[in-house]
């Protein structure tokens, strides 16, 4: 057969886009409650403060999940939600009994639970104490991530401890357009990533050491790339310009954790450079760590990968005058006008950059076991139940991750959809749609329908258990606009 045959068949979710209930039960505020209430910040204005209200419709999710045909559920947990404060001083109960019921109806309907602990929602508790850019806080995170461990870890067996550093760090605190909303250009972005990888490694530690010979689950960290190759193949500025580039994204922090326990050099090296030009006279923008840090080499059990979709790159048009992430980079990104663009801006649908990611990821991180924790594909605007272009998305992207499998020999475990419904796509608020099921925003009972792509995944699913996927993929002909 084309896949494995434990392969594990997902779809995600992440606490803040889905929950709602953003005041129920003691539940704490996070960021983005706080975000979300700041003018301005979200497209016109929206929260989460309900969403798809999953706090109290869960049962409604258990159905998508059933009908899709699922083996396995991605979620995150609210933080703030099980511990009001950030800490382990008070404990929310019914947050606890919230997440229990939800692990347990899917264990009893056959469905594994992988977990995010950390999916962009920090407690406002302890951003008012520094947050990220403090060191303090990975000693905290370890503490939830203990909790965690304890509460729910005799039935969930695959942990994600932060889902997209660089999304956090950058968006985060240098673009300022995602919760905290911060701008300090040039030095904040690698603070925060610098401690999300403390913390990461931390919690790690604590899994490796306390939980696993008991609970013999696996933990890593989720990161996000696309795919990047050179705008021309032969140029080496542009050849230059990817590998930085991409020292930049998925370097940043699958290079510490899976090759040499530090960032890549290329990327020291341009922020250092950088900083000596524009005579900045602080310390090193990118931390070091010390002997006092948890060791970071080695603490990923598999690699958990994000895909969305690819790019073309070049140098940069020169640096700007201050200090900031893009005069490091030094890089532009380009797409190229073949490929079709999707709702968002952002998304060239691009299904075979995902096998090309995947044979780097093989090539560049020693061959780990990997899975596909997202992929996904948006509509914006009018609205398609029968959505055959985002259909064929999910068929494409699956075939390409069997030959990735099958031709390549990458060992990939799993693959799961993003999402597995419309929910509140951040800064883009409800404006973007990145559901298996639509849900219907202005109804009350928020009702959740399958889009004909949701049809579509399940029937591949259903196909790869009984082979009928593995004779269409025969009669597929070859086709990738990449190098
Ligand atoms: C994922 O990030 C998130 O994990 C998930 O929560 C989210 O719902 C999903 O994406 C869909 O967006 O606006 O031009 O600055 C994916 C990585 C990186 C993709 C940042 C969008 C913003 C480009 N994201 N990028 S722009």
């Amino acid at each position: 057969n084309m896949f494995p045959r434990d392969f594990a068949w997902g779809a995600g979710t992440a606490a803040y886009q889905i929950e709602g209930g953003s005041q129920a039960d003691l539940k704490g505020p996070s960021i983005w409650d706080t975000f979300c209430h700041e003018k301005g910040r979200v497209f016109e204005d929206q929260n989460g403060d309900v969403a798809c209200n999953s706090y109290e419709l869960w049962d409604k999710d258990l159905e998508c999940i059933h009908q899709l045909g699922l083996t396995h559920y991605r979620l995150s947990f609210s933080w703030a939600r099980l511990l009001p404060d950030g800490t382990t001083r008070h404990v929310n109960q019914k947050g606890v009994k919230y997440y229990n019921k939800v692990i347990d109806d899917l264990l009893s309907s056959n469905v594994s639970p992988m977990v995010t602990l950390y999916h962009f929602d920090l407690p406002q508790a302890l951003q008012d104490q520094g947050g990220w850019k403090s060191p303090i806080i990975a000693v905290l995170f370890d503490s939830y991530a203990k909790f965690c461990f304890q509460t729910f870890g005799d039935r969930v067996k695959l942990w994600i401890t932060i889902n997209e550093p660089y999304v956090c760090a950058k968006l985060g605190n240098e673009d300022g357009i995602h919760a905290p909303g911060i701008q300090e250009k040039g030095t904040a972005a690698y603070l925060v990533g610098h401690n999300m990888l403390r913390a990461h490694a931390m919690a790690w530690h604590s899994y490796d050491s306390v939980y696993r010979r008991e609970q013999k689950g696996e933990v890593s960290l989720a990161v996000n790339s696309d795919w990047l190759e050179p705008l021309r193949h032969d140029h080496e500025e542009d050849i230059a310009a990817t590998e930085r580039n991409r020292a930049f994204t998925l370097g940043w922090f699958a290079w510490p954790v899976f090759v040499t326990g530090d960032y890549p050099e290329i990327m020291r090296c341009a922020i250092e450079a950088q900083s000596i030009k524009v005579n900045y006279s602080g310390a090193s923008r990118l931390p070091r760590f010390t002997s006092d840090d948890p060791v970071i080499l080695g603490t990923a059990d598999f690699f958990a990968l994000n895909y969305y979709t690819s790019r073309k790159v070049k140098p940069g048009q020169g640096v700007e005058r201050n200090i900031c992430m893009k005069s490091d980079r030094n890089v532009e990104e380009v797409l190229d006008p073949s490929w079709p663009i999707c709702g968002v801006s952002w998304l060239a649908v691009m299904p075979c950059g995902l096998r090309k990611l995947l044979k780097y990821i093989k090539e560049t991180f020693n061959n780990p076991v990997v899975y596909v924790t997202e992929n996904g594909f948006s509509q914006v605007g009018m609205l398609q139940m029968e959505d055959i272009q985002r259909a064929g998305y999910y068929k494409e992207t699956i075939l390409e991750v069997s030959k990735a499998i099958q031709e390549d020999g990458v060992d990939v475990r799993g693959y799961f959809a993003w999402s597995l419904m419309d929910n509140f796509e951040w800064a883009d608020g409800f404006s973007v749609r990145f559901g298996l099921f639509h849900v219907d925003f202005s109804d009350p009972k928020l009702r959740r329908t399958m889009y004909r792509s949701g049809k579509e995944y399940s029937n591949i699913i259903a196909d790869t258990n009984n082979g009928a996927f593995l004779w269409q993929s025969k009669r597929k002909k070859e086709k990738c606009n990449l190098h």
